[in-house]
């Protein structure tokens, strides 16, 4: 058995969830944040049979698109002296960790 965490946009997380439901996993949503724009993003559990860990990716990968986000940056110009520009930055699609269940039970 795998345990997938799938981490993806907010925008994309309730059609992804749609779709996995459809497609008969049981999934786990929880809300998180990334570090680096400090964004909510979702991070999807699920626990599957390993002959199934392909399916679940493909249908995260068919339903999370990459977009781009703007975030501030600043830069020092000595004597206190600063100026704060915006970068592009490409989030996404997803990001997917498959993790090996040493146990698994409903008790
Ligand atoms: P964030 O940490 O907010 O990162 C958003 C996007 O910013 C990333 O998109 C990446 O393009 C860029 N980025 C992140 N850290 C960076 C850095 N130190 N320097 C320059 N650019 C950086 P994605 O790679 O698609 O990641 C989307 C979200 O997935 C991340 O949000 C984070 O919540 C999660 N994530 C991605 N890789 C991860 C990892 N190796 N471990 C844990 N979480 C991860």
């Amino acid at each position: 058995m795998k345990l997938v965490l799938a981490i993806i946009s907010n925008d994309d997380s309730s059609v992804v969830s749609s779709a996995l439901t459809r497609e008969g996993f049981t999934v786990t949503k929880l809300a998180t944040t990334g570090g680096f724009l400090m964004a909510g993003n979702t991070t999807f559990i699920v626990g599957i049979d390993d002959d199934r860990v392909q399916q679940v990716i493909d249908v995260i990968s068919k339903h999370s698109r990459k977009r781009s986000q703007m975030m501030p940056n600043s830069a020092t110009y000595g004597a206190g002296m600063y100026t704060s520009f915006p970068v592009e930055v490409t989030v996404g699609g997803a990001t997917v960790f498959v993790l090996s269940v040493e146990r698994f039970e409903k008790v």
